[in-house]
C-alpha cells in the first residue's frame, strides 16, 4: 500500500459528478449511444448549454455537509464534449452559450470549501474523428455503413487525448484524484500510449491518485493485484455499482485501495423519469459496508441542464448529514 494514497482510505468519502450536454436531453450519458444519436442531432444540445444556475460551491456545501471529503467531476465524458476550455478542440464549454470555463469554477469551489479535487476524463470519445466507429463496441455509429470503410489515424486521436490530460493536469493546480474511463475489448494499456501518459501526469502531479481504468473498466481489476503491476496500473479499484464481497487483495494478500461507485437511482446523468432511487438507509448502509472492507465510496449526483442537483439526491445527502453529525467522533 503505497503512502500516497493514505488521505484516500483515511477519507473514504467522495461525491461523483455526472454533468454535461447530456443533461439537456435528461436521458443519462449513454444517450448519444443508447440512441444512436448522430453527432449532428446531438449539436443543438451544444447550441443550448445554458446553465445559469451552476453553482460548485452549493456542490461543494452538500458535499462537505454529507460528509464527503472529494469530489470529482466529468471534466469530459464519452461524449467528448469538454465542460473545460481545452485549446485543442471546439467542442467544449466556452463556446456554448454559458461561455465559461466551468471546470476552473469547480475546482475552486471544491478547493475553497477544503474538499479534495478530482477530475473524470474519458479514453473512449465518440466526437473525435480518429476515434474509431464502425466496429467499435459502444460507439453511437457502430455497424453504420456511412462508416464502414473509414480510415482513421488512432495515433493523431492519441495525440490529442494526451494534449487533453496534459491541461488537465497544468492549468488548474493541484489535482488529487484522476479518473480515467475506461478501457475495453483490446483498447487497453497501451493501445492509449499508457506508460507515455501515466509518466507526464505524474511529472506534472506527482501526488496525484489515479484509477485502474487504463487497463480495465468498472467489472475488472487490471494488473494492480497481480505482480505484473505497472506504472499505468493505478492506484485503486474501481468496483461500480457492486460491493466486493471481502474487500480486494492482491497476489501477496494484501488488500489495497478500492472504490465503489454507485447511483443513487439508475442514472450516472440527470435523467428525470428515473424515480428508482435507492433509500438513503440503504446507501448509508452501503458506505459501512464499504469502509468496513478497506473500501471507499463514491456516491453520485446527475445536476440538470441548469446545474441544479435534483431534489431527490438532495435529500439523499441531508440524510447521510444527519447521520454524520449524529455520529461524529466527539
Ligand atoms: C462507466 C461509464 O461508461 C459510465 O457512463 C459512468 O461514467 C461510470 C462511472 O463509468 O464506465
Amino acid at each position: 500500500i503505497n503512502k500516497k494514497t493514505e488521505w484516500f482510505r483515511h477519507d473514504r468519502f467522495g461525491m461523483f459528478i455526472h454533468w454535461g450536454i447530456y443533461s439537456i436531453p435528461g436521458k443519462g450519458e449513454w444517450y448519444r449511444s443508447h440512441q444512436k444519436v448522430s453527432i449532428e442531432d446531438y449539436q443543438p444540445y451544444f447550441d443550448a448549454f445554458n446553465p445559469t444556475q451552476y453553482n460548485p460551491k452549493e456542490w461543494a456545501k452538500l458535499a462537505k455537509a454529507a460528509g464527503m471529503k472529494y469530489m470529482v467531476l466529468t471534466a469530459k465524458h464519452h461524449d467528448g464534449f469538454c465542460l473545460f476550455d481545452s485549446k485543442y478542440t471546439d467542442y467544449k464549454v466556452t463556446n456554448t452559450p454559458i461561455g465559461r470555463d466551468l471546470v476552473a469554477e469547480y475546482v475552486d469551489a471544491v478547493r475553497s470549501e477544503g474538499l479534495k479535487v478530482g477530475l473524470y476524463f474519458s479514453l473512449i470519445d465518440w466526437h473525435h474523428k480518429d476515434y474509431p466507429k464502425y466496429k467499435d463496441l459502444n460507439h453511437p455509429m457502430r455497424d453504420n455503413e456511412d462508416y464502414k470503410d473509414e480510415e482513421i489515424d488512432f495515433e493523431n486521436y492519441l495525440d490529442y487525448m494526451h494534449h487533453q490530460v496534459e491541461e488537465i493536469v497544468t492549468n488548474y493546480g493541484q489535482i488529487d484524484i484522476l479518473w480515467f474511463d475506461y478501457s475495453y475489448e483490446e483498447m487497453v494499456g497501451e493501445k492509449w500510449r499508457a506508460t507515455e501518459l501515466i509518466k507526464m501526469v505524474r511529472k506534472h502531479q506527482p501526488n496525484v491518485i489515479i484509477d485502474n481504468r487504463l487497463e480495465t473498466s468498472g467489472e475488472g481489476f487490471g494488473s494492480i493485484v497481480t505482480d505484473a503491476i505497472n506504472l499505468y496500473s493505478g492506484d485503486f479499484v474501481s468496483p461500480e455499482q457492486i460491493v466486493p464481497h471481502e474487500g480486494i487483495r492482491n497476489y501477496k494478500g494484501e488488500f489495497i485501495p478500492w472504490e465503489l461507485c454507485i447511483t443513487m437511482n439508475n442514472n450516472w446523468a440527470y435523467n428525470p423519469n428515473d424515480h428508482l432511487y435507492k433509500p438513503a438507509k440503504v446507501l448509508i448502509r452501503k458506505l459501512i459496508e464499504c469502509v468496513s472492507k478497506n473500501g471507499n465510496m463514491i456516491l453520485n449526483v446527475g445536476p440538470d441542464a441548469l446545474g441544479n442537483i435534483p431534489q431527490d439526491s438532495i435529500a439523499i445527502l441531508d440524510t447521510f448529514a444527519t447521520w454524520m453529525n449524529q455520529h461524529q467522533e466527539a
